[in-house]
């Protein structure tokens, strides 16, 4: 119960109507235990005598009283499920606001799979257990509560010789509950292990064709599919259980109230209303304990999904606009590095991804960065917009800590474009204005032309109009990096950001892609990550990044001069230029 507790808040909204749905229930419930009264007084009062007018009049009464009922439930469920999905919605809208709040780093602790899992299924596991505390706990609290003080009430020695068979009723329900409590543990853990292997293998349904993995797969689907059906069969073996021994339980019950009740009837101390009415008080008392055995059993599962919910929540997003932070307007984009050590984990700079980073970008410089794959290219990068904290030193824009910006003035700086290019499902127009929805048809069409990408959506069916489907699947790699460009170039910012961003794209287009930037972006500082070096030949610095280590740095010709790993490169990529080139520079 503790996970769920803390989603309380929650309710708060809804208090009201939380409130009223309960005070609709505690009405029903008290008219529905008048019932076994009437019928007492029916048979009592009525059959008993031969009074026929008391019998009608009773009955109608307690037509009068069912109809009412109706009603009341009607308004009762009503105001449940409205609290129960106002509940819901709000708590995914926080959900979701939340995850949008987090940094890269909590995101990388956080799977996306599960995400969805948390934000659906959870929620609405958590949502049934707000519904069935709302309607039914009370209600079989009430019931349990009303019913036996009633019988108390209606002839207190009978209930008295009841005592122990009701007590050994309850002592079962306890046991059953904890039984059933483990059992729906056991199938929510089920669950998530099919969701799990589900995600893994839906995500990556690609690589299991490509490596003809689909019978691997469908074993390990088997598997856990099977585990959860056998879970969910033993959970409900065990209901299957509980119903019909109440059942002959509540029998026993009524031939032991008829029994007991007979004799005291036979001496006249008790009226066969009033066994009557007892039977009913006992099969009001019974049900009302069996659904609190249910909903004891479904809150475990609930509070699994609470307990997953509340994990996101308590996730603070890393990067946070301190308090002083001022922000910025204009810029110049001169951006420096100064002595930056960065590593994954945070503070600790014994393990770092990137070390002593001592860099300049002049605005309007296009500084290209080389490296192998795992350098830290990336990683470099990503210091710029703050996805992640630099872990000592500082970056510094226009001489200001990127830290003391506000970070939405800073991204509102930069464009980029990330090394995997995701594109969203809607038009091509669209997914470049993405940054800038307020864009009109020409600054995007003199985007697109700027990074190539205008001639081939030109060639689509609907040109600007036509559809992307969800993350670009129906472009081509090189397509998908073109518009990802766009979409960076649109922002017009002041420092544009390129990881790889040219890298299934052919040599030519790339070469008509630098030539349009340099022209489109005089002004802008660059920062553009390539593998190949004929990407950067033009730069007016390269920087060369080994193992988080800026290993070389200058432009074209001083690097094919004085650095023989930029030699080693240029060599192994333009093997035969490197003659040439070296006679030029040599000369
Ligand atoms: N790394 C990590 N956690 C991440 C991303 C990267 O621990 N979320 C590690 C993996 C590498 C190192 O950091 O060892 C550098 O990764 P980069 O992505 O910065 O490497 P590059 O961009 O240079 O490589 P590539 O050319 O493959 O893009
Ligand atoms: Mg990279």
């Amino acid at each position: 119960m503790r996970e769920l507790i803390k989603l309380k808040r929650f309710l708060k909204p809804y208090t009201i109507s939380a409130i009223l749905s309960m005070a609709l229930m505690v009405v029903m419930v008290g008219l529905q235990l008048m019932l076994p009264r009437m019928i007492q007084r029916i048979v009592d009062l009525g059959i008993t005598p031969g009074n026929m007018t008391i019998v009608w009049q009773t009955t109608l009464v307690m037509l009068g009283i069912s109809l009412l009922n109706m009603a009341f439930a009607v308004g009762n469920t009503t105001l449940a499920v409205r609290v129960a999905e106002g509940y819901a919605r709000d708590l995914r809208k926080d959900l979701f606001n939340k995850i949008q709040s987090l940094s890269f780093g909590n995101l990388d602790r956080l799977h996306t799979g599960q995400l969805i899992v948390r934000t659906t299924s959870d929620v609405t596991s958590v949502q049934h257990a707000v519904r069935m505390m709302l309607s039914l706990s009370v209600r079989a609290l009430m019931l349990l509560a009303g019913s036996l003080i009633l019988m108390f009430s209606t002839n207190s020695q009978l209930a008295v010789k009841l005592l122990p068979f009701m007590l050994l009723i309850l002592v079962l329900i306890v046991i059953f509950a904890g039984k059933l409590q483990k059992l729906f543990t056991a199938v929510q853990q089920k669950l998530d292990k099919l969701n799990n292997v589900l995600q893994e293998n839906l995500s990556g349904v690609r690589v299991v064709k490509a490596f003809v993995r689909a019978a691997f797969e469908n074993e390990r689907f088997s598997e856990a599919n099977e585990e959860f059906t056998q879970q969910n069969i033993a959970a409900m073996r065990l209901m299957a259980v509980l119903m019909p021994l109440m059942k002959i339980l509540l029998n026993l019950g009524t031939v032991s109230i008829i029994w007991f009740g007979g004799m005291e009837v036979i001496q006249g101390s008790m009226t066969i209303g009033q066994i009557m009415a007892f039977t009913n008080y006992l099969m009001t008392a019974m049900f009302p304990m069996l659904m609190l055995a249910m909903i004891i059993g479904m809150l475990a599962a609930s509070e699994a999904s609470a307990k997953r919910i509340n994990e996101v929540m308590s996730n603070k997003p890393d990067i946070q606009d301190r308090p002083e932070a001022i922000s910025i307007e204009e810029t110049n984009g001169r951006l420096v590095f100064e002595d930056v050590c960065f590593s994954y984990n945070g503070k600790d700079c014994a393990k770092p991804v990137l070390n002593h980073i001592n860099l300049v970008a002049e605005p309007g410089q296009t500084v290209a960065i080389l490296g192998s794959t795992g350098s830290g290219k990336t990683s470099l990068v990503n210091l710029i917009p703050r996805f992640y904290e630099v872990s000592s030193g500082r970056i510094t824009l226009d001489g200001v800590d990127l830290r003391d910006m506000k970070r939405d003035s800073l991204l509102a700086q930069i464009g980029i474009a990330l090394q995997e290019t995701v594109l969203f499902s809607g038009s091509v127009r669209d997914n470049i204005r993405y940054g800038r929805m307020s864009a009109n048809d020409e600054e995007v069409i003199v985007a697109a032309k700027a990074s190539q990408a205008h001639e081939f959506i030109m060639s689509l069916p609907e040109g600007y109009d036509s559809r992307i489907e969800q993350r670009g699947a129906n472009l081509s790699g090189g397509q998908k990096q073109r518009i990802a460009i766009a979409r960076a170039l649109l922002l017009k910012p002041r420092i544009l950001i390129l990881d790889d961003s040219t890298s299934a794209v052919d040599v030519d287009t790339e070469a008509q892609i630098q030539d349009a930037l340099e022209k489109a972006m005089k002004d802008t500082t660059s920062i553009i990550i390539a593998q190949r070096i004929s990407t950067v030949l033009t730069a007016d610095k390269i920087i060369v990044l080994d193992n988080g280590r800026i290993t070389a740095e200058g432009t074209h010709a001083e690097l094919i001069k004085n650095s023989p790993i930029y030699q080693e490169i240029y060599e192994s990529q333009l093997g035969n230029g490197l003659k040439k080139a070296t006679e030029v520079t040599g000369n």
